[in-house]
């Protein structure tokens, strides 16, 4: 492996127009970023929403990929994706959305800047999150700054996710 060669976990939301064609189709795509190899991706999850309850349910995956990118390029790619699924970023906080990426994990590396949090701070607690990631990731996978998924996974509320 090349010394920047690291492994990426990518968290798909999607619940707007078609949520599970949305998340197929990312999913084809994030095959096809530079410098970049898709590994795995698991199956798809349906989710009641986190946060505002007055929109549809959700479409959740997780892909697993491998690549040379740097965190902020890897991030653009990230953005250009989801411009390209008509994503408008209404100002709403936690609204419905066509189709959301997150950088998740990293490697082990913790990155802060003003555009990118990594690992994603919120995913140790969603099991829209959790529950696809352990489906492609190793069992003693560590999320940096918050232990190993396995421990993760016994705390989650797992209500609301059901297979898609
Ligand atoms: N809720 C679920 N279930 N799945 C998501 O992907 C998701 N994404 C979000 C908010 C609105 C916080 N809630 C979500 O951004």
């Amino acid at each position: 492996m090349n010394e920047s060669r690291v492994i990426a976990y990518i968290g798909l939301g999607s619940n707007l127009q078609g949520p599970q064609e949305q998340i197929d189709r990312a999913l084809q795509e994030l095959t096809e970023l530079p410098e970049s190899q898709t590994v795995a991706h698991s199956s798809l999850y349906r989710s009641r929403p986190v946060g505002p309850q007055d929109q549809p349910d959700f479409i959740n995956a997780v892909a697993m990929l491998e690549t040379d990118l740097q965190a902020e390029r890897l991030l653009d790619e990230l953005l250009g994706l989801e411009d390209r699924h008509q994503r408008v970023r209404d100002g709403r906080l936690w609204g419905p959305r066509t189709l959301d990426l997150d950088l998740l994990l990293l490697g082990e590396r913790r990155i802060v800047t003003e555009r990118l949090q990594v690992p994603h701070p919120q995913m140790t607690v969603r099991a829209f999150v959790l529950v696809p990631l352990a489906e492609i990731a190793p069992a003693d996978l560590l999320i940096p700054g918050a232990g190993k998924l396995s421990e993760l996974l016994k705390e989650v509320d797992r209500s609301g996710l059901t297979l898609a």
